[in-house]
């Protein structure tokens, strides 16, 4: 993979996940198999969130005044915002803003939901499209302008310590999510330039792609009361008074789905973990003339027992080569191909083919199940590791800002290093190199900042980013 922007364009195509072709910048449609991909990872997510989290359904709309209520919120968003103005032809007395998120959408009705200290903890999620006018170059997936899968969870409780704890369950979510894509991550506390327009803090989930760019694949946000104050969210405490709500929120993206799209797939194609191909195993049946009823029934039989064991198989018997079957399922990531020739029966075998290493073997048809449930395991595994092993290399630590500049400009990917945590310092870094400071990965003194020489509080990360 030499340009990674031209892969990921080509195999979005190419394996039909979206058509990129649709009329409006920054909006796509999703094709049937990049439909179902979409389906399967958002399924996981969840399934996840569903153990905690209420699931609701909040509209599209937000009237003007709601959303100028919260005034750093507002800000924040403000150059993103798309506007309806008419219904037909009749100018509305209000405009009416399409969600770019959904705070200023569902806090007003939270301040109506909550009412004593047991109505709390108040955890809820939705599953929707977004909108934010992007003025960066959009791309498929990474920079739309229609988030499609959207999915959004906002809590209130009683106490401070209470949403910093949900801060960290959020966190412990996404990493078990992500974890279940074999997708790496760095954790980072996003500067206090970078933060979610609204939030106390933000924690940050970042990826590297490809290309050496890091991409920011879910976000944690500590909102404090800002806009419990705003939006007047109090509960009555068990001694009878008034008080304001504590909140967070969190939400994740199509880059998601992105990132392991970008993340596993090489020049043969993609390649899916298991847990989201919408096909995991694909049955080719070698057919010559002889046997060939024989072969296919028996690829029958496989398929449905499979199928009990509550595997997601394809039997795919078209009268065409299986070279190009093989072809174009590797190109479409299926992680595990089975083939069956009449020498297979003789033998009451098969051969197992995976996609993430090439690796073949036969096995034994009579206990082909546990084969087949502990080769996917071994391909999440082997996926997880190698994504891992490649991230983890691409993070370097540096001592000085010309040292970052230059691993940046030859090797991209993440720098590592000592800083004071200073915005001012901060912002001359980012400018200087053009980067971006994706933020704190942990708090430690001792060292000296590697620009400013004051003392350095922190070990902090920075990247060219998307
Ligand atoms: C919130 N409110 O909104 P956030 N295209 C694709 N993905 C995107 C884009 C885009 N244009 N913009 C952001 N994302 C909070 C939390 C409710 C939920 C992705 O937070 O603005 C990024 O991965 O940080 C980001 O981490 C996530 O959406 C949440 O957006």
């Amino acid at each position: 993979m030499t340009d990674f922007s031209e892969w990921f364009h080509d195999i979005l195509e190419e394996a039909e996940i979206i058509d990129s072709r649709y009329p409006v910048k920054g909006m796509h449609v999703w094709l049937p198999h990049g439909f179902q991909l979409r389906k399967e990872i958002l399924n996981i997510l969840k399934n996840i969130l569903d153990r905690d989290h209420d699931e609701v359904l909040f509209p599209l709309l937000i009237p003007e005044g709601e959303l100028a209520k919260e005034g750093i919120h507002v800000k924040g968003f403000e150059d993103e915002v798309y506007w309806i103005t008419h219904g037909g032809l009749t100018e509305l007395n209000q405009k009416l803003a399409l969600r770019p998120t959904s705070e200023t959408a569902m806090y007003p009705m939270f301040a109506l939901w909550v009412r004593s200290h047991t109505d709390l903890p108040l955890k809820v999620y939705q599953t929707v499209n977004t909108f934010r006018y992007e003025t960066k170059h959009t791309r498929p997936l990474i920079r739309v302008r229609e988030i499609t899968t959207f999915t959004e969870a906002h809590t209130v409780h009683s106490t401070r310590k209470e949403a910093e704890e949900q801060v960290e369950k959020a966190i412990e979510i996404y990493k078990e999510y992500f974890d279940m894509l074999a997708l790496p991550y760095v954790i980072t506390r996003r500067p206090v330039w970078d933060k979610f327009p609204g939030a106390d803090y933000t924690m940050a989930f970042d990826t590297i792609m490809p290309d050496g760019k890091s991409l920011q694949i879910g976000t944690v946000h500590n909102l404090g009361q800002t806009f419990a104050k705003t939006f007047e969210i109090t509960f009555e405490n068990p001694e009878g008074d008034h008080k304001l709500g504590y909140q967070t929120c969190y939400g994740l993206s199509d880059r998601v789905i992105a990132s392991v799209i970008g993340i596993h797939g090489d020049d043969s194609g993609l390649c899916l973990p298991p847990a989201v191909s919408p096909k995991q195993i694909v049955i080719v049946p070698i057919i010559f003339k002889k046997k060939g009823e024989e072969v296919l029934e028996k690829c029958r039989s496989l398929k449905s027992s499979l199928e009990k064991e509550g595997f997601r198989v394809h039997l795919d018997d078209r009268d065409i080569r299986a070279g190009k079957k093989y072809y174009e399922w590797e190109m479409r990531g299926v992680p595990l191909r089975i083939e069956i020739g009449p020498r297979d029966l003789e033998k009451n075998s098969a051969v197992l083919s995976r996609r993430d290493n090439g690796e073949k073997f036969s096995a034994n048809l009579d206990n082909i199940c546990d084969e087949v449930e502990n080769t996917l395991k071994s391909i999440t595994s082997h996926m997880k590791e190698k994504a891992w092993a490649k991230m983890n290399s691409n993070i370097r630590p540096v001592e000085g800002l010309e040292e970052a500049r230059d691993e940046i400009e030859n090797n991209k990917g993440v720098i590592s290093f000592d800083w004071c945590g200073n915005e001012e310092c901060g912002k001359e870094i980012e400018e200087k190199i053009r980067v971006d400071i994706l933020g704190v990965q942990k708090e430690e003194d001792g060292g000296v900042c590697f620009h400013c020489s004051s003392k350095a509080t922190c070990r902090a990360l920075l990247a060219r980013t998307y």
